[in-house]
């Protein structure tokens, strides 16, 4: 029997349990990132203020890292009740519906008040989607703004053609071929292996994974781009949730929300702390030159009209809301 089986059979047992004597409960969570990563820094602790507050009631155990369940699995995981929660990168759906990938449009939100605006602009269409599948949105945390990894320098759009680029989402693929790159998905905690073995020579992410994964490593420069905040999103089983009695559901929202507002302060520090990580370990770091701005900007634009087309009345809402605020 495989061990994710196995936890979900105990994890049955335990609420069968719970439910006849009204005892503690236990939800494994996975997760995508490492511990140290502040994204799991702060799921932690809301599992932490869970079980606080519900005094043992509920316990969350977080297997990081992809180790109970691999990231591309954790959606489905949720929606199939294998697991009750997890957290995911909202913006790996979408391939789903368009509408999954807002936060990933270049240039749209590029800092964190305009991503703030943006995940309020979205959030209920986002809800209504995922609620479709059975899950229900406990909070989103953006992570820090995108830019550009090299093992070239790179200042014009022209010296980006045929780098090989690490991809994580499908608009980064799109608009690495729009920018004539070759574009590679790959997880985080694959990255330097990519690297070290020439599948990728380029990425396009936060300060805080390329310091997680010791860019300087296997690349020498960083371009501060800002291009755009994307989230990972945390999402519960709503028929795991509606199982639970009235006074842990108010428990695990309240510590939602905490854990929203205190995500996205962390993203902010990580920023700053993260990028000066990299100076310190020997990278250069700079703004792109205005040629490659101007280049990721012609190429954003034809990924964002694409995206507006596939993305139907949704799409529409979703950017007349964020244009009202
Ligand atoms: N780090 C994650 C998602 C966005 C980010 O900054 C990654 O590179 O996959």
């Amino acid at each position: 029997m495989s061990s994710l089986r196995k936890m979900a059979l105990a994890a049955a047992a335990a609420s069968l349990l719970g439910a006849a004597t009204a005892q503690a409960e236990t939800w494994n969570m996975p997760t995508p990132y490492a511990d140290a990563d502040f994204h799991t820094i702060n799921v932690r602790q809301f599992a932490k203020d869970v079980e606080t507050a519900t005094n043992g009631d509920l316990k969350i155990l977080v297997h990081s890292a992809g180790s109970l369940v691999k990231h591309p699995e954790i959606k489905n995981a949720i929606r199939s009740n294998q697991v009750p929660i997890g957290e995911f990168f909202l913006s790996l759906l979408t391939n789903e519906n368009p509408v999954f990938g807002v936060d990933s449009l270049p240039f749209l939100a590029t800092d964190y008040d305009q991503a703030w605006k943006l995940w309020q602009a979205s959030r209920p269409v986002i809800e209504k989607l995922l609620e479709k599948q059975r899950l229900k949105v406990l909070y989103a945390v953006a992570w820090p703004p995108q830019g550009f990894y090299s093992k070239f320098d790179v200042t014009t759009g022209g010296d980006l053609k045929g780098l090989k680029l690490r991809a994580y989402n499908p608009l980064q693929q799109k608009l690495a071929i729009e920018l004539g790159m070759v574009p590679t998905q790959v997880e985080v905690p694959d990255i330097p292996q990519a690297f070290a073995t020439g599948q990728v020579a380029a990425m396009m992410t936060s300060p805080a994974t390329g310091a997680s994964s010791k860019a300087w490593d296997f690349v020498k420069y960083y371009y501060d781009v800002q291009a755009w905040l994307p989230k990972n999103v945390i999402c519960v089983n709503i028929k795991a949730f509606e199982a639970l009695p009235k006074a842990s559901q108010e428990a695990v929202m309240k510590a939602a929300a905490a854990a929203e507002t205190r995500g996205w302060e962390m993203s902010k520090k990580e920023t700053v702390v993260k990028t000066k990580v990299l100076v310190d370990n020997g990278m250069v770091v700079s703004k792109p030159t205005p040629e490659l701005k101007a280049a990721f900007e012609k190429a954003g634009k034809v990924i964002t009209a694409d995206w507006v087309k596939q993305g139907g009345a949704d799409a529409k809402a979703i950017l007349d809301a964020y244009n009202k605020m």
